[in-house]
């Protein structure tokens, strides 16, 4: 009986795995939307420069860090090489005024935000169903760089590594907990939570930690610092890929599985901080305390250390409502794929409806 139980088991572990390849696969974007967003990149690159004629366009996130699903939103980072420079509030006023006249966008610039930008939709259309949705920052050196340690992590194991972050952001998009304005937690959260698992939880680690590897040569300050922060890792991949072989065999269906678990009831929430750099710290040793006096408003019920901005929570806009449906979605998560589901199509579908 329970040598059948387990042989079971075996084969839905198996499937699952070879599930979730197939869907994530098929989710992935065309080359034809990825060139077409490359144009689209370039367009506004040589509008730019007619006002600012030393400047570079660059992609972040999920188009830039191997994370990327069918038609997510492109972030762009504007960099302005000439010594001086409009602030980037005066940026994003003249940027929105270039762009409204002289292209087809909707164009909403953003000057008085956290990190100011200017936000362009495109309708839909026959050769982009779905239309394009873009931000352009200005000077976010910083964003530039945690989407190069995200895509140095996603290509040291890709098969385990971007298979279970594209799920988790398929899953958290269609169980809507991927919704910072709303008190939920943003893709990059969720691809730091599957980090911070893969290199601190798992035993032995999936992944190394790129930011406390020793360099191959003595690395100066100036170098390693941006901004007051300490943005050094280990980028080498060729090297990584020749030297890093994790003696964790463990399937993506496997480690889909213990995620869900650990992040359901393992996970200090209350006096925890997740942080791939540093593993799990306090929340009191970082000053993070669940309240700010004065507004009473929350910042703190979730713990993220950004990589290296690591005096900011990533999951300061998760609510305590959105906590609490966060957590019931990994319970939920996590009951369906323990409940010995037969077909592992079925639970797949079932995860994500
Ligand atoms: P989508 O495909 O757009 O869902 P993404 O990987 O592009 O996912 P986000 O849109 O959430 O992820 O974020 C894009 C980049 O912006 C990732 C990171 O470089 C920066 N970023 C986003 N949220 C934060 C944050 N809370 N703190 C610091 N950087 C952030
Ligand atoms: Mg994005």
């Amino acid at each position: 009986q329970q040598h059948r139980r387990l042989i079971s088991r075996q084969r839905f572990i198996t499937d699952f795995s070879q599930c979730l390849f197939e869907f994530v696969v098929q989710l992935l974007p065309t080359t034809e939307e990825m060139a077409v967003k490359e144009d689209v990149r370039k367009l506004l690159e040589r509008l730019i420069r007619t006002i600012e004629p030393d400047s570079r366009l660059l992609s972040f996130g999920s188009s830039a860090n191997g994370f990327s699903l069918k038609n997510s939103d492109m972030d762009l980072c504007c960099l302005i090489d000439s010594g001086e420079r409009l602030n980037a509030a005066d940026l994003v006023t003249m940027v929105g005024d270039l762009l409204e006249r002289e292209t087809k966008f909707h164009v909403k610039p953003l000057p008085h935000a956290r990190i100011p930008i200017v936000k362009l939709t495109l309708d839909p259309s026959p050769a982009l169903p779905f239309g394009i949705a873009c931000d352009i920052g200005f000077e976010n050196r910083l964003a530039l760089e945690n989407t190069r340690l995200l895509m140095c992590y996603a290509s040291i194991d890709p098969a385990r590594v971007r298979t279970m972050v594209l799920f988790l952001k398929v899953w958290s998009k269609r169980r809507k907990i991927n919704s910072p304005y709303k008190g939920t937690l943003s893709s990059y959260g969720y691809v730091l939570l599957v980090i911070y698992f893969l290199v601190h939880v798992k035993n032995p680690p999936i992944l190394p930690n790129l930011q406390q590897m020793p360099p191959l040569r003595p690395i100066s300050e100036e170098e390693s610092h941006l901004n007051g922060f300490n943005i050094w890792f280990f980028d080498d991949i060729e090297l990584l890929r020749q030297r890093w072989k994790s003696s964790n065999t463990d399937t993506v269906a496997e480690l889909l599985i213990e995620f869900f678990k650990f992040y359901s009831r393992d996970f200090a929430y209350n006096t925890g901080v997740a942080s791939i750099r540093a593993g799990l710290l306090k929340k009191d040793a970082k000053g993070w305390l669940s309240e700010d006096y004065g507004t009473g408003r929350e910042r703190n019920r979730l713990c993220i250390e950004d990589p290296f901005e690591t005096d900011f929570n990533v999951a300061r806009c998760v609510t305590k409502d959105g906590l609490y449906t966060i957590r019931g979605e990994f319970m939920r998560a996590s009951r369906i794929l323990q409940a010995r589901p037969d077909r592992a199509i079925l639970a797949l579908a079932q995860l994500c409806e």
